[in-house]
């Protein structure tokens, strides 16, 4: 079975991506008011996709929408479950909007399950390694939501483990996948004893919350800004592809956040 590309059995073949729309300076983010660089955030975008494409993606492109600031950040509007797709209604009110264009793309590759008020959750907060769907519980993503993609999971007969996120804005802004049995983690940022079954490597106190990756097969994308994190990552095997997305991540992405594998 094919969960997001990281139960190391399938690679996935197609990446999902939203251009930068011309309204990302209005970008929500969740502590003071950074001055958001549109021009070099798309420059970071394109950058992203090339990356994707070398992999050997396919890349799908949902268009646009300078309606919705956040658009970009893809991933928090639908999560690839085994065979099926899960439209999410996100946790900030501004972006349920972005849902509409990504369910219509995804139909044509997948059944579709749609959140249903009054569960909210955010693609940020979920991430598939080992056959265990791990879902964070925060300020995105609320109880019921939690369980109507429970319902998914377990249809999928997948597990499912709550981890609750208390100093950051989606779990994967503080724990990264690098596979099917290692995470990154940021050092108290969410209830790492959720992860007892992985191999958790931890986040430099340096570069708190800067750390973010994306495994692509033979490589691994991960951001510039976390030189001593990513070393430790490097020093695992992987072929680290270090990226600058300080635009991005001073609108609260990362890595993961620009995508939807499958
Ligand atoms: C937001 O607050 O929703 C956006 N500015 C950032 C979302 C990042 N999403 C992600 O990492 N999955």
């Amino acid at each position: 079975m094919k969960v997001n590309g990281y139960d190391g059995l399938m690679p996935p073949s197609t990446a999902l991506i939203r251009p930068l729309p011309r309204s990302f300076d209005r970008a929500l983010v969740r502590e003071g008011k950074p001055d958001l660089d549109v021009a070099a955030a798309r420059a970071e975008h394109d950058v992203y996709r090339g990356h994707l494409a070398d992999a050997g993606y396919s890349i799908e492109v949902v268009p646009t929408d300078d309606g919705h600031p956040d658009c970009v950040f893809i991933e928090d509007t639908a999560v690839i479950i085994g065979s099926v797709a899960v439209i999410t209604r996100p946790g900030a009110p501004a972006r349920r909007g972005e849902t509409g264009p990504v369910a219509r793309v995804l139909s044509a590759h997948f059944p579709l399950v749609e959140i249903e008020e009054p569960g909210t959750i955010d693609g940020g907060d979920v991430f598939t390694a080992g056959g265990v769907v791990y879902v964070g519980r925060s300020a995105r993503t609320n109880d019921s939501g939690i369980d109507q993609l429970r319902g998914v999971v377990s249809d999928q007969g997948l597990d499912l483990i709550i981890v609750d996120v208390h100093d950051t804005l989606h779990l994967k802004s503080a724990v990264l996948p690098l596979g099917p049995e290692t995470v990154v983690v940021t050092p108290r940022a969410v209830d790492e004893g959720a992860f007892a079954g992985l191999h958790v490597i931890y986040e430099a106190d340096s570069e708190r919350h800067k750390f973010s990756a994306l495994p692509l097969g033979e490589t691994m994308m991960v951001t510039a800004s976390a030189p001593v994190t990513a070393e430790r990552v490097s020093a695992l095997g992987h072929r680290v592809v270090p990226i600058d997305v300080s635009q991005i991540q001073a609108a609260d992405g990362g890595l993961t956040c620009m995508s939807i594998l499958f």
